[in-house]
């Protein structure tokens, strides 16, 4: 089964992949699409593969780090055609790729937590709406449906929120007592993705929409990189925790 959902995924991507047109070498952001691309489609794999080497209660989160970069791999297939075809940021997919994979990311805490712990389902709607409202409100920011200012500061303010929830606040007093070294490590770091690999969206659209304007290619190179670190990185410390935890 696993191995016929991957070559149907193999045989389909490049007829989408075409319409890319072609990549020219010079075009470095371009390359950082493929390049990210091509991560995506390897962590995916892992992730799914690797289900089968950790104990049960961590499956889950293995799944939903396979998700969180199987829907950005798909979304980077067509981001990257944008770019390759207009030079333009790809901001529609963009969205829609966050407005997917954020909530699983900030999800992973409690999933995590809950493997090894009793936690609340409070700790889960708690990250799950806050990283709603931080999406759907950057976007009507974005699309000029609100103006930008309000729509950035209540965008940060769940942002906040939500690491005040993971530094402070119900999050931290299920890691505190959990008692599991693995999963502790792992919360941390996690935590400070979401604190300083996070921080590159929002200076992304302060520095597009509030400071007057940013390089597209920049902004795209440094989103991409970012989204390197903050779902596949991410990923890979979950999949550490699961592997190193045997109790
Ligand atoms: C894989 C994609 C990720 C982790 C995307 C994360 C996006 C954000 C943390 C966006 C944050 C924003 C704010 C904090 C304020 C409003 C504008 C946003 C949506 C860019």
């Amino acid at each position: 089964m696993k191995l016929f959902m991957l070559l149907a995924g193999l045989i389909a991507v490049p007829s989408f992949a075409a319409a890319g047109g072609d990549l020219d070498a010079n075009d470095y952001v371009g390359v950082s699409f493929w390049l990210v691309t091509a991560a995506l489609l390897a962590a995916t794999v892992f992730f799914f593969l690797e289900r089968d080497n950790v104990s049960a209660k961590w499956r889950t989160s293995l799944t939903v780090s396979g998700l969180v970069t199987g829907i950005a791999l798909w979304h980077y297939l067509y981001m990257r055609g944008v770019w390759v075809e207009t030079g333009t940021s790809p901001t529609v997919f963009r969205y829609i790729d966050w407005l997917l994979t954020v909530p699983l990311l900030i999800v992973e805490f409690y999933l995590i937590l809950r493997a090894v712990t009793d936690v609340a389902a409070s700790l889960f709607w708690k990250l799950f709406v806050g990283s709603i409202v931080m999406l759907v409100f950057g976007y009507l920011g974005e699309a000029g449906i609100m103006a930008a200012w309000p729509a950035f500061i209540i965008g940060c303010l769940a942002w906040f929120y939500m690491i005040y929830v993971l530094w402070g606040g119900e999050g931290a007093a299920a890691r505190d007592a959990s008692g599991n070294a693995a999963v502790q490590s792992a919360y941390n770091t996690m935590m400070y993705i979401i604190i300083i690999g996070w921080v590159v969206y929002p200076a992304g659209y302060f520095l597009g929409y509030l400071a007057g304007g940013v390089n597209e290619g920049t902004l795209n190179l440094v989103y991409n990189l970012a989204d390197f670190i903050n779902k596949i990185l991410f990923g890979i410390v979950i999949w550490a925790a699961a592997v190193s935890d045997n109790n």
